[in-house]
């Protein structure tokens, strides 16, 4: 049995990571594979409790320290509870968010070292990094005015342009760092033109992997 391969989505605020998904999701499904889909912080029960802690805007005096290491609590309980299982059993996985946004929004946004983000990658995420990374990058206002029209924001929607600013830029510097994983798609574009892009890059990574049309 080969190895499943794990895709995962990133982006900052409203960059359509939700539309992008399904219509990954759809293509994997035209070549035969039945992904695994999950998302994070959750994807697990104790991760999904998890998630609604690190949400919740009761929880505004949340400490970077702890924010990081919730992250990665989550993230340890999903790598060993369903992405591992699901990849050594020659399952693809398909993610929303992995931890290039723990990179990008507790490193960038919070300013938590580089290093200690890595070591806890290291240990807590078990090493695991993904085989393909589409990163939606569109400038904060445009994406900010796209997630305003979604209800009442959580806690980390709450933030100033700025962290989000910040948050945008570790994410391209990550991008730019490891271009044979990452595929950046500008999602400031017509969703049509998006979409296109999305079905090009995962197109091209499944050609690679040798999976037939
Ligand atoms: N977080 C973190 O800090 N550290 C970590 O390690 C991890 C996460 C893993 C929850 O993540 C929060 O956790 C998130 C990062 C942090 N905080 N923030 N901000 P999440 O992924 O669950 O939440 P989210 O970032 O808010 O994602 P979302 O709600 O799923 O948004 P999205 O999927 O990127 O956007 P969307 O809902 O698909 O699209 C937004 C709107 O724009 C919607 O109305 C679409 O119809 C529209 N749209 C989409 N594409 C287009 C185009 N091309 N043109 C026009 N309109 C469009």
């Amino acid at each position: 049995m080969t190895a499943g391969k794990l895709i995962t989505l990133e982006g900052g605020e409203g960059a359509g990571k939700s539309t992008v998904l399904a219509a990954v999701r759809e293509l994997l499904a035209a070549r035969g594979i039945d992904a695994l889909i999950t998302r994070e912080p959750g994807g697990t029960p104790a991760g999904e409790e998890i998630r609604r802690v690190l949400l919740d805007t009761a929880h505004h005096g949340l400490c970077a320290e702890a924010e990081l290491l919730l992250m990665f609590a989550s993230r340890a309980q999903l790598v060993r509870e369903r992405v591992r299982p699901a990849l050594a059993a020659g399952r693809w996985v398909l993610s929303d968010r992995f931890t290039d946004a723990s990179f990008a929004y507790q490193g960038g946004g919070r300013g938590q070292p580089v290093e200690r983000i890595a070591e806890l990658e290291r240990w807590a995420a078990d090493g695991l990094q993904p085989d393909l990374t589409l990163l939606l990058d569109l400038p904060v206002a445009e994406g900010m005015r796209r997630a305003n029209g979604r209800g009442a924001a959580d806690r980390i929607e709450l933030e100033t342009a700025d962290f989000f600013e910040r948050v945008r830029v570790a994410y391209r510097q990550r991008a730019a760092a490891d271009p044979a994983r990452f595929r950046v798609i500008d999602s400031s574009r017509p969703l049509a033109v998006v979409l296109a892009d999305v079905h090009h890059a995962v197109g091209g990574f499944l050609d690679a992997a040798g999976v037939r049309a």
